[in-house]
């Protein structure tokens, strides 16, 4: 079975609960889309425990850009504890954890600037692209402009996903921060869209047309983790406090 989930934010044991309700086996995959770090209390143990599954695919989020940004210029570490991200538990944690261990501080980083932004997988011959957040209103009628598309045009999402990478000017990791087109209730996707960043009010999983939103607000009051069977389209639930 393949299954998504997104949005983890450190929450180990409900994740750890979710894999025994799904009865997670070897020939199963399940993609991460990114956070599972910050605001809650083991992001890093999240982290290295994903990372030992080869069937567990992780794509990167804007909280693994802000650790990553934290690795490459220690530096940044004001910002990162600083800001509402809640950066400061996995700070805590990581020193807890691996003490001063430059070594692991080093692969921890060579694995984060390799996540990929986006992928696109199909399941039953359904085309799903999964990615964290989305693509900024501007960028996204910058595209349509060049491509003389009208507004409705049905989007091709690993065409507009290419051509923004290549259009943003520095630094390919915006994408991971803007909340986006995708809130936008008029647009027009060509395939299935999952993508997790923006919790949903309900804190469930959330369906408009072909856009699926699986942020179910881990480390919100009431927070849940929300995972989705691609092959079932069945919601697998837990709570995180
Ligand atoms: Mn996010």
């Amino acid at each position: 079975m393949i299954y998504v989930i997104s949005d983890l934010h450190g929450y180990y044991y409900s994740f750890l609960k979710i894999l025994e309700k799904i009865r997670f086996v070897e020939t199963d995959i399940l993609y991460i889309l990114g956070d599972l770090i910050d605001r809650g209390p083991n992001g890093i143990k999240l982290i290295d425990y994903c990372r030992r599954f080869s069937n567990m695919i992780i794509l990167k989020g804007n909280h693994e850009n802000m650790l990553e940004r934290y690795l490459r210029d220690k530096n940044t570490k004001e910002i990162w504890a600083q800001n509402r991200s809640g950066g400061h538990a996995t700070l805590k944690e990581l020193y807890a954890l691996h003490g001063e261990d430059l070594k692991y501080e080093q692969q921890l980083l060579d694995w984060v600037e390799k996540l990929p932004l986006y992928v696109e997988i199909t399941v039953l011959e359904r085309t799903y692209f999964l990615t964290h957040a989305g693509i900024g209103e501007e960028l996204f009628l910058n595209y349509c402009k060049c491509n003389q598309y009208k507004r409705a045009h049905q989007i091709d999402l690993v065409n507009l996903f290419d051509w923004v990478i290549q259009h943003l000017d520095s630094d390919k990791n915006k994408i991971l921060w803007d909340k986006g087109i995708f809130q936008l209730k008029e647009i027009n996707v060509k395939d299935n869209l999952i993508i997790g960043h923006t919790p949903t009010e309900e804190m469930k999983i959330m369906r408009s047309k072909n856009i699926f939103n699986i942020d179910c607000g881990s480390y919100k009051k009431g927070g849940r983790l929300g995972c989705l069977c691609l092959d079932t389209l069945q919601e697998i639930y837990t709570s995180c406090n």
